[in-house]
């Protein structure tokens, strides 16, 4: 027997639009109530979520997700909107429900979406409000990048870069040196929507600033729409007694309208009243209106209007000015702590909840059905299978594919034995030689583009950008050229360029990384990106650079010059503490070569290890250090793995000195002294402390899952004897070597500058701050005497 089926009643547009934000809606609190309310809680920490920031920009994202986006469309979300976001990709059937009942518990959906955690239906992370918003527009840029190279196969259609974030982002520092980066770069289709619920984690905004908004954003070149109204209000405001409702409105102070919208719709009957009570017209807009009606009315702004949204939206497509929507909302929209001040964490309460459910007609047992509770559900499924955005970009989903770039077992490079020279020097005319590189032999030359904060001269990109050029899509002549004028450096840009010039706002610099890291993924064009900067200021970009490695962006990252060895650069530029930052990232490989032959084995492993599914982004510490290059053999798996022996030690020594980076030169004259004493002594060469760290702990945890493992740092400190003392040095926090003596429970002193901020010469630096030949040689003697 055919079972009978209810006949659905069509549904407008709008009004399916309504059903899926409904659903949306409750989707995203019921995740985060059953993560704080259902699930066994073993450790009793709360868990949270963020019912209200959920609630103020479902709307928002409704219209996008489901009417206005295409599929190759990118999209930064703000981090507290990250239950919508997974409720959306579930209504697309791209999430699980297990995922969604496993919010914020490990191996469930992350609390901020995650590219690298959450998969491949995540474009953009998000966590560290600005950043993820700043992102677009360097996406947008590298967008324009790879297009202007023919990297994409033709017919490939340009999408928009779209952030939907929270109006207290806008305070971020981060997102106007972004703005300014974007002016120069003239980028387009980008869209930042603001959710402007005019609230922030703890506050209510001043009001007004968005005058302020709208200003900054008209001087960069952007096109403000502002969508203060929706179309109910804005119907009441052209009656009659329309324009002073309006002007009430308008005056009403962001805690004031946040308070009335909390307390419903007798308070606002009473504020008004109180104000234009003796208006007969305005009376006649509110008298015939129930409180739950009054209430509705004045809460309706454009941010909740899904009208008013998708027109807004729509109108904005036709050009591809970068635009901001402020479109105004009201925190926790639809639930009951809606524009209460603290309801940033506030969560629905378990009566509030069933309350909830019962008037969405959502069955008990039923709460994560996809279509449960809405009008004609059937047709809503439909319609969801219908979006456009919804469609899959490659087999992996929302992720692109792109082929590695085939590497030549040894990159292009200058003579160098006997030279004196530094590692900047020798990365300078390494990458000058691959960039001669024309025709077939040009596939690697070609996918490498670079990128620096106004340093890229001083960090001696200067011979690369001669030969490749300086990107813009804007040809731009070279002014000092044309006039014969005499420089070294070329300054015209050009489409065809591979160096973007940035500004000096280092944040910029690893958000660009992050993005051109990502191009294999955001785009299909694999990029092999280059950013180089002065080491001390890897510190003002940190923020960015951890959240690049956090989207697993693929970047080669040269910092450069580096330590007190800079020296006369001054004492404020030393930076002590990169060689441990370099251990402590996840995500990103990390090396400091003393000597050009290594620095070309690991440029060469860079590119490979960028572009492995299982690799990450690379680091190189680099120096100034001039330092005669020596003629010898090289194991590269050596230096990669982290470490290698110059002179090996012989059977039973009882000491090693240990040498990383700039100070090569000391550790080795400090050894020939030493070798008079003690002949067996080994002098070994540190490459990588983070990956001989990171070798030993893997090795460890092989050997508690019961298999036979030993990392490269256990196998190399064996050639000592098991009472051997070991003494290291590098130009850098000593800390980033201390650990190396546990790893035989050995003796070590530990030799680098703990202090910083004097200048001077190398000579008296090193004297100073004792990593000098005469302080390594003193810490020989003090180790090699029995411990006090
Ligand atoms: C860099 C950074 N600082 C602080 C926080 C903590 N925090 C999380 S949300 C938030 C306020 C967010 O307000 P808004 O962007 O307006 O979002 P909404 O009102 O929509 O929740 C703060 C301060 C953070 N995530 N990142
Ligand atoms: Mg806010």
């Amino acid at each position: 027997m055919n079972e009978m089926r209810p006949i659905e009643p069509e549904l407008g547009a709008l009004e399916m639009l309504g059903a899926v934000e409904r659903k949306l809606l409750w989707l995203a609190a019921w995740m985060i109530h059953n993560a704080n309310h259902l699930r066994p809680n073993r450790d009793g920490l709360k868990v949270g979520g963020h019912q209200a920031s959920c609630a103020s920009v479902t709307s928002i994202m409704t219209a996008l997700y489901f009417e206005i986006l295409r599929p190759y469309d990118r999209v930064a979300v703000k981090p507290h909107a990250g239950p919508v976001l997974h409720a959306i990709n579930y209504l697309f059937g791209r999430q699980t429900v297990e995922q969604m009942a496993g919010l914020r518990q490990f191996g469930g959906a992350q609390a901020y979406p995650s590219r690298a955690k959450d998969g491949a239906e995540i474009d953009f992370s998000t966590g560290s409000v600005g950043l993820g918003v700043a992102l677009t527009s360097f996406a947008s840029l590298m967008d324009d990048y790879v297009r202007a190279h023919h990297m994409l196969p033709p017919g490939t259609p340009r999408g928009r870069k779209v952030a939907i974030a929270g109006d207290a982002e806008l305070d971020e520092g981060n997102i106007y040196e972004a703005l300014l980066e974007g002016w120069k770069h003239d980028v387009r289709d980008v869209w930042w929507v603001v959710d402007y619920n005019r609230q922030s984690l703890d506050s209510v905004m001043p009001d007004r600033l968005f005058g302020r908004f709208e200003g900054l954003f008209r001087d960069m070149g952007w096109k403000v729409v502002s969508l203060k109204y929706g179309r109910r209000l804005q119907a009441a405001f052209a009656r009659p007694g329309g324009a002073s409702l309006r002007g009430w409105v308008d005056e009403c102070q962001n805690s004031m309208y946040s308070a009335l919208t909390f307390q419903g719709g007798a308070a606002w009957r009473q504020a008004i009243l109180a104000d234009m009570g003796k208006s007969r017209t305005v009376r006649a807009i509110i008298d015939p209106l129930s409180d739950d009606e009054l209430a509705s009315l004045m809460t309706n702004l454009a941010g909740h209007d899904l009208g008013t949204l998708t027109e807004a939206f729509r109108a904005a497509a036709k050009s591809d000015q970068p635009t901001v929507f402020l479109a105004y909302t009201i925190k926790g929209m639809g639930l009951p702590f809606a524009g209460h001040k603290d309801n940033h964490a506030g969560m629905m309460t378990v009566e509030q909840m069933e309350a909830y459910r019962k008037a969405l007609g959502i069955r008990e047992g039923h709460e994560w059905d996809r279509f449960e509770g809405l009008p004609s559900p059937g047709a809503v499924e439909r319609f969801v299978r219908g979006v456009p955005y919804a469609m899959p970009l490659s087999p992996t989903g929302r992720r692109l594919l792109a082929e590695p770039v085939p590497l030549p077992e040894k990159l292009p490079q200058p003579r160098i034995t006997g030279r004196r020279m530094s590692t900047q020097g020798g990365f300078g005319e390494i990458l000058s030689e691959i960039g001669r590189a024309q025709g077939e032999s040009a596939a690697l030359s070609k996918r490498i583009v670079t990128m620096s904060p106004d340093v890229a001269v001083s960090t001696n990109l200067g011979p690369w950008i001669n030969r490749r050029g300086v990107f813009d899509r804007h040809t731009r002549d070279d002014v000092f050229r044309d006039g014969k004028l005499a420089s070294g450096q070329r300054c015209g840009t050009n489409p065809e360029g591979q160096h973007i010039e940035l500004g000096i706002a280092e944040q910029n610099l690893f958000l660009l990384l992050g993005a051109a890291g990502l191009s294999h993924d955001l785009t299909g064009a694999r990029l092999l990106p280059i950013g180089t900067v002065y080491d001390p200021f890897v510190n003002r970009g940190h923020d960015a650079l951890f959240y690049s490695c956090y989207q697993d962006a693929r970047f080669l990252l040269i910092s450069t010059p580096s330590g007190i060895t800079l020296a006369p650069e001054g004492g404020q530029h030393q930076a002590t503490n990169t060689p441990l930052l370099a251990i402590v990232q996840d995500k990103l490989a990390s090396y400091e070569p003393a000597y050009c032959d290594e620095l070309a084995i690991l440029l060469r492993h860079a590119f490979e290890h960028m572009q492995k599914p299982d690799g990450s982004a690379v680091w190189l510490r680099l120096s100034t250090q001039l330092l005669t290059q020596p003629e010898r053999a090289l194991s590269a798996a050596d230096v990669i793995a982290g470490a290698h022996w110059v002179v090996p030690p012989e059977a039973g020594a009882p000491i090693a000195i240990l040498y990383q980076g700039a100070v090569a030169a000391e550790a080795e004259k400090a050894f020939a002294i030493l070798r008079e004493d003690i002949k067996g002594a080994g002098l070994l060469a540190v490459t990588s402390p983070d990956r001989l760290y990171a070798g030993w702990r893997a090795a460890q945890r092989r050997r508690r899952a019961g298999e036979a493992a030993s990392s490269h740092i256990e196998s190399l400190l064996s050639a000592l004897d098991e009472s051997a003392v070991l003494v290291s040095v590098l130009d850098g926090h000593p800390a980033a070597h201390a650990w190396l003596g546990g790893v035989r429970g050995s003796r070590i002193m530990s030799l680098g500058p703990d202090r910083f901020g004097q200048s001077g010469d190398i000579i008296d630096l090193y004297r100073e701050y004792e990593i000098d030949a005469d302080a390594i040689l003193e810490a020989c003697a003090e180790a090699l005497l029995p411990p006090r």
